[in-house]
């Protein structure tokens, strides 16, 4: 759905979930102000029975000067739009209108809406409201106040940004102009005296593991940015290598999740963890999920989330082996030769577009990506977005390029940020397609046990690999190891040699 189609109508109300937090409130502030820009009549409203009290909400609104309305009853005329809530849910008041709009990211929950643009993976309704104005090339950054209470909503919703997942909500983060000193006094009236004492009290019970170091802790019901506090805390315990806060409210558990190690990756932990039962995300080091009251009774009715994450974290330390590519030569005696059947990908010759020796960071579906540009550095970016280093020489020996238009489409087209200027460079207008030569031969075996790889590329983050992806190594590089999805790897290679 786009924008633009909604301003047939006159009369529009954008609702907030009861008991508005700052991604509903930014998320229908940015909203509001796009319909009035137009010369619409438009409402922006919260219902249910309290009133905003948090300090650091009352403070976003009144600073910013948010027109919110506390409404009980209410009269729609023509178009409801609700934000970071779906009409028809629990979490929010059924006022009747004769069009209803759902703008969200959270899990699609109910059906009695007329249309709706849910963006799951992103982590914020803010994210969503802010791609939703660059599809319509709509330049946010002209209201200060606009860019402010975005980036305030996505920060609040990612624990500080810390669960950050999707690079959208990076690229928002770093497009944003803020009024710095604003969202600094934001950001520092959030707990109140009783929270305080929430996180004091959870910290005394916490439960330990010493064979992994891990350390989970129970939180009574709060705000889930103190989740984050908690845990930012622990984590900094010399014999904590890993933990885990959680608490729980009647429609699930909320959980924040903190590594210090390489071999834990906490977006990967926190994925996990709710794994068919809720979503998790984040970054390396720090990470938060959700799971669903209803999933987590069927599949754990047994168990009280005490011990169904003392017990999940003691299997996943079980549940994985670690392989270096820098220290490992992978006995290949066991493997299967395979043939690679030629693709299509893209393909940036990084060393001709940035200058040599600088740092150039790369985001991606998969995460930010350091390079150092070296001489005959080329990139090649794959089916699903994800990106691999590659050599001129090592390029030219394998790959053709083709005088094709790139026609490759991905969720996230990966651009480039120079690390001192912050600048985003397209990556597009430089990606040439191209297809692999014919024969391409690797030496594979499917996993039997869940692998984390480290590449010889990417020394920071691991591949993961669960049971049944295939584990290959490149026939005339041994080092040149990866682990491919099950899926993609039968689609792609075939038997050539049983040995
Ligand atoms: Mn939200």
């Amino acid at each position: 759905m786009k924008l633009s189609q909604l301003t047939k109508y006159q009369d529009i109300v954008i609702q907030c979930h009861d008991n508005p937090d700052p991604d509903t409130i930014g998320a229908g502030y940015a909203l509001y102000k796009y319909f009035e820009e137009q010369g619409k009549r438009v409402r922006l409203v919260y219902g249910g029975h309290l009133k905003i009290t948090k300090p650091n909400v009352c403070l976003m609104v009144e600073k910013l000067d948010i027109p919110l309305e506390h409404v009980q009853n209410l009269e729609i005329k023509e178009l409801l739009i609700t934000v970071d809530c779906q009409y028809g849910a629990g979490n929010v008041t059924r006022f009747e209108a004769p069009y209803v709009v759902v703008i969200d990211h959270h899990e699609e929950e109910s059906r009695e809406f007329d249309a709706k643009e849910i963006r799951q993976g992103l982590a914020s309704t803010c994210t969503v409201v802010w791609q939703m104005f660059v599809e319509e090339g709509i330049d946010i950054n002209k209201w200060y106040t606009v860019a402010t209470a975005l980036y305030y909503g996505l920060f609040t919703d990612s624990a500080g940004f810390s669960e950050v997942r999707h690079p959208f909500d990076k690229d928002m983060r770093d497009e944003l102009r803020v009024d710095e000193a604003l969202i600094r006094q934001l950001k520092n009236a959030v707990l109140t005296l009783s929270e305080l004492e929430i996180a004091g009290m959870a910290l005394i019970r916490h439960s330990y593991n010493v064979a992994n170091k891990f350390v989970v802790v129970k939180a009574q019901e709060c705000d889930p940015n103190i989740l984050g506090f908690i845990s930012d805390l622990a984590i900094q315990v010399d014999s904590v290598n890993v933990c885990l806060v959680y608490n729980q409210t009647i429609h699930g558990i909320k959980f924040s999740v903190r590594s210090c190690v390489k071999e834990v990756m906490a977006n990967e932990l926190a994925n996990y963890l709710c794994d068919e039962m809720g979503s998790g995300g984040g970054n390396l080091d720090k990470a938060g999920g959700f799971i669903n009251n209803k999933e987590f009774n069927e599949k754990n009715a047994h168990l009280n989330a005490d011990e169904f994450f003392l017990r999940r974290l003691t299997n996943y330390y079980k549940s994985f082996e670690v392989i270096d590519a820098m220290d490992t030569i992978i006995d290949v005696s066991t493997f299967k030769t395979y043939k690679g059947e030629p693709v299509c990908t893209g393909m940036v010759p990084l060393c001709e577009v940035f200058p040599l020796n600088t740092t150039v960071c790369v985001r991606t579906i998969e995460g930010d990506i350091d390079l150092e540009i070296t001489p005959n550095l080329y990139m090649l970016i794959g089916l699903r977005g994800e990106i691999r280093p590659i050599t001129k020489e090592k390029f030219e020996e394998n790959y053709v390029r083709l005088d094709e238009d790139l026609d490759l489409d991905f969720s996230y087209f990966p651009n480039a940020r120079n690390k001192q200027g912050k600048v985003t460079f397209p990556l597009k207008e430089h990606t040439y397609k191209c297809r692999t030569k014919g024969e391409s031969y690797v030496f594979a075996k499917a996993l039997t046990k869940g692998a984390k790889l480290f590449t010889w590329w990417d020394r920071q983050r691991y591949i993961y690999g669960k049971p049944g992806d295939y584990l290959i190594v490149i026939k005339d590089n041994l080092r040149d190891i990866d682990i491919i999805n099950k899926e993609v790897f039968e689609k792609r290679y075939k038997i050539y040699l049983d040995r």
